[in-house]
């Protein structure tokens, strides 16, 4: 249903999301939130704006309690490696004992609650890349609402590329599952593919508007989805659409969208009593919707699976590159996502690469006549060596 907003609504929502200062935030949202009129169209607007003024609110509360303290609350890790991943899971389950074990990072391992209060990034290694993994403090039952650490380790998922959700198998798996996917779908994360999604990336001034259509818009076409972004002065973003999705779903997701993380459940202490009942359980439940890994921290079974998994999950591919007239390829891979052509990989390369691109000769063992010689769309796959070629 169409929001039907007034311009000067448009034009507060535009001057909101443009500031940083969550005080300035609040006030100019608490403006919009008076401008947009009432109505069926705009009740689920009304109920996302509310929650967004309430988590301002507790960010603020924070800051101001922390400043007693050294620095504030970490809501961002830089990211590095191929993807971040964060791990998320109640306390005691051995999110420090998985970081420790399989990461760089010194984590402190403790049969205490409640021991890791600030976010803890590792290097993982996988085959020839690296994923950064990042524990987050211990979600409960409250966290979306704010409670102890929970507004910090729910943007640690949000900014997140994927999501390890990690369960004791000593305890009740199940109940621990639920309690984390309620937080997250709360904090509007999810972990399964929604039929439609949009994601609106703010970019810097002068990169203008772009859409990336990986599944189909209904009722709409690219120029209308264009001229409503441009109507609340979204005018640098990357838009990017999953399915199939109407121009409401895109007005969505210029408030807040719900952002999808592919999710890998880790099932820890595999080694403890209980452990085998507790881990069918579990995978009655999850009921193939979500890989679940089970593996023993202490003694290491099954972590070697993991790497996989995660590489799975994140839909990930890695591709080589070449120098024209160059025998060898390059050791390092670039990361992309299934599905990327030729044309992503020039962009990643540099920015010049996709201006200038005249074609590409790929190396496979899937294609018939390898090398091949291909155009800017041609869809990767993992493990392609690619050689460009320049105008
Ligand atoms: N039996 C068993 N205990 C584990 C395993 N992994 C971690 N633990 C124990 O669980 C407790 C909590 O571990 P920790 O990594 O600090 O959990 P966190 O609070 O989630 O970071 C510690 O006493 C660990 O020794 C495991 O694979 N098996
Ligand atoms: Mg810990």
């Amino acid at each position: 249903m169409p929001t039907n907003l007034p311009p000067e609504a448009k034009r507060k929502w535009a001057e909101a999301s443009a500031t940083r200062n969550p005080k300035e935030k609040l006030q100019l949202l608490e403006e919009f939130f008076s401008l947009v009129p009432k109505h069926k169209g705009t009740a689920k607007l009304c109920v996302q704006v509310k929650k967004q003024m309430a988590t301002l609110r507790r960010e603020i509360e924070e800051k101001k309690r922390r400043k007693v303290g050294k620095g504030g609350p970490k809501f961002f890790i830089e990211k590095e490696g191929a993807a971040q991943l964060t791990l998320i899971g109640l306390t005691n389950v051995g999110k420090s004992s998985l970081l420790a074990a399989i990461t760089n990072a010194k984590a402190e391992v403790s049969p205490s609650p409640f021991k890791t209060r600030e976010p803890v990034p590792g290097m993982f290694p996988h085959k020839d890349i690296q994923f950064q993994i990042v524990e987050a403090p211990a979600l409960m039952e409250g966290s979306a609402d704010g409670k102890a650490w929970g507004l910090q380790t729910l943007a640690l998922a949000r900014n997140a590329d994927g999501l390890i959700l990690i369960v004791d198998l000593s305890q009740n798996p199940v109940d621990q599952l639920s309690l984390i996917l309620g937080e997250t779908a709360k904090a509007r994360i999810l972990v399964s593919k929604p039929k439609a999604r949009v994601e609106v990336e703010r970019k810097f001034v002068g990169a203008g508007l772009r859409i990336i259509l990986n599944g189909k818009l209904v009722g709409c076409t690219i120029r209308d989805v264009k001229r409503l972004l441009r109507s609340y002065r979204v005018t640098d973003a990357v838009t990017k659409i999953y399915g199939e999705a109407t121009l409401d779903d895109v007005e969505d997701a210029v408030f807040e969208s719900t952002a999808y993380k592919p999710a890998v459940i880790v099932a820890n202490k595999i080694d403890s009593a209980c452990s085998g009942e507790n881990l069918r359980m579990l995978e009655a439940y999850v009921d193939s919707s979500l890989p679940i890994i089970p593996v023993s921290c202490n003694s290491e079974q099954g972590l070697s699976k993991l790497g996989e998994a995660l590489f799975e999950a994140l839909d990930l591919i890695r591709v080589y590159t070449k120098e024209p007239g160059e025998k060898n390829f390059s050791e390092k891979p670039f990361v992309l996502e299934k599905g990327a052509t030729v044309h992503d990989l020039a962009r990643h390369i540099h920015s010049d690469f996709s201006e200038n691109f005249s074609y590409a000769r790929v190396w496979s063992v899937r294609l018939v006549f390898s090398p091949q010689k291909v155009g800017g769309t041609f869809v990767l796959e993992d493990e392609d060596v690619v050689e460009v070629h320049m105008k």
